[in-house]
């Protein structure tokens, strides 16, 4: 039998397994620091489509005038790349262009630093926390289809643990675009508790039309990005320790680009009886996780 027959049978198979699977369309996501002393730091996104010999070449715009190839050599094997004598009085803007088989590729999206901007290690994006708020988890998507990640961000107010007793502020969730800011916010309302077990919101494309979804347990009142109401909007299922063991719990997965409700169901499991979940108060029923996977190994499930 010739050995070679078969090898190349797999390799087809993986090939056209990998083609299948539903993944991310992500664009470069070139980002640019000022490291100060006329140094900025560009780094860029390795695709999972990206050949394994790759190499890129990175460009700057200064001001607006040409753009200026600033490596020597192709880029293997980074995605990193140091510039430096930087005139940062200017607006730089920089692009990178992949190297396959020594063509170059299309250009990504520019990143532009403005002029004058500050040496710090980090891009700063304005939140518009609510009053009694702190910044908590977030998670990143591309909401709005322009192949860049947006940030969904749970915005926590007082928080109780499963275990304690006692009110808690509705859960929030926010969505803010690295560029323009704040998009929009979801109250999860009086009947979801806050604490760090209960809101195991996630944020990708579940059905593969470019645009990432946000999913989470909503109940009565929740309000959603449009500021419609979920459910009963004067329902209020909170016993006399703060804990909700009552009332209907939901699964909502919201439009990522608009926190606009686009479907509620039941959730599941059931609460059923909380003494069944292994204490009577309320510590274990309310214990969540969630992820992203792929079960069937081509199309993301909710778990
Ligand atoms: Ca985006
Ligand atoms: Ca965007
Ligand atoms: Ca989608």
């Amino acid at each position: 039998m010739n050995p070679v027959f078969p090898m190349g049978m797999m390799f087809l198979a993986l090939v056209a397994r990998a083609d299948a699977r539903q993944v991310e369309n992500l664009g470069r996501g070139v980002v640019a620091i000022h490291q100060g002393g006329g140094k900025v730091y560009v780094g860029w996104r390795l695709l999972g489509t990206d050949p394994n010999d790759v190499a890129f070449n990175v460009y700057r715009t200064t001001g607006g005038g040409q753009a200026v190839k600033l490596n020597d050599q192709p880029i293997f094997q980074s995605t990193n790349y140091v510039d430096t004598g930087v005139d940062l009085s200017k607006s730089n803007g920089y692009f990178v262009r992949p190297l396959e088989d020594g063509k170059e590729r299309e250009a990504s999206a520019p990143f532009t630093l403005p002029a004058d901007a500050p040496a710090q290690p980090y891009i700063a994006i304005p939140l518009q926390t609510p009053d009694g708020y702190t910044p908590h988890a977030a998670s990143v998507g591309d909401l709005d289809g322009d192949r860049e990640y947006e940030i969904v961000l749970h915005q926590a107010g007082r928080g109780r643990d499963n275990a304690s007793s006692g009110t808690t502020d509705p859960p929030i969730l926010e969505a803010y675009d690295p560029g323009s800011g704040f998009l929009w916010r979801i109250n999860l309302g009086r009947n979801i508790r806050e604490g760090a077990h209960y809101t195991q919101f996630m944020v990708y494309d579940l059905d593969g039309d470019g645009r990432a979804e946000v999913a989470c347990k909503t109940a009565d009142g929740t309000v959603d990005g449009k500021g419609k109401v979920i459910g009963d909007a004067d329902a209020d299922y909170r016993n006399s320790r703060g804990y909700i063991l009552d009332g209907p719990e939901f699964l909502t997965i919201f439009d990522g680009q608009t926190g606009g409700e686009l479907v509620t169901t039941d959730y599941i499991p059931p609460r059923g009886r909380v003494a069944d979940w292994g204490d009577d108060y309320g510590n274990r029923v309310d214990r969540f996780l969630a992820c992203i996977a792929y079960l069937d190994g081509q199309r993301p499930s909710l778990v």
